[in-house]
Order: structure tokens, then sequence, then C-alpha cells
């Protein structure tokens, strides 16, 4: 079963920038799909529990130049 999250995104300036987070969060062992909203600032992330996590995922979006923050 996947589960799925929805992270505000900071850092982003223009659309390229949707296209480096989806691809690069689009490899991670685990992540299903990643899907990024440029002007809600957004990421919806599927992943595979057992292969993968929300922590994992915020990491690899910070190792590609961004903040990610699970929404309060
Ligand atoms: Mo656009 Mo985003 O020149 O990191 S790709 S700012």
């Amino acid at each position: 079963e996947n589960n799925t999250i929805v992270l505000n995104i900071g850092g982003m300036t223009c659309s390229s920038c949707v296209g480096i987070i989806e691809n690069y969060v689009s490899n991670v062992d685990g992540v299903i799909e990643c899907r990024v909203n440029l002007a809600m600032e957004t990421a919806r992330v599927v992943y595979d529990p057992d292969l993968t996590g929300v922590r994992d995922i915020i990491r690899n979006i910070e190792d590609v130049g961004f903040t990610a923050q699970i929404p309060s």
C-alpha cells in the first residue's frame, strides 16, 4: 500500500525548479510519483513506506537546493 504526502516547498523561483525536483525525487528508491505545483509551492509525493519515508523525501528535496516542510 502506497502513502501520499503533500509538502510545502520553498526556494522555487522559476518553472524549471519544478522539473528539477520532480525528476530528482521521482528517481529516489521507493518514490512512485512526485508532482510539484509551482503556484501552490507544494509537492505531492506518492511513495512505498516499506522503501522510503517523509524524512528521506525531505532530505532529497533539500539535496537539490530547496526547502521542504510538512504543512502545519
Ligand atoms: Mo530556475 Mo530553479 O533559473 O532552482 S531552475 S531558479
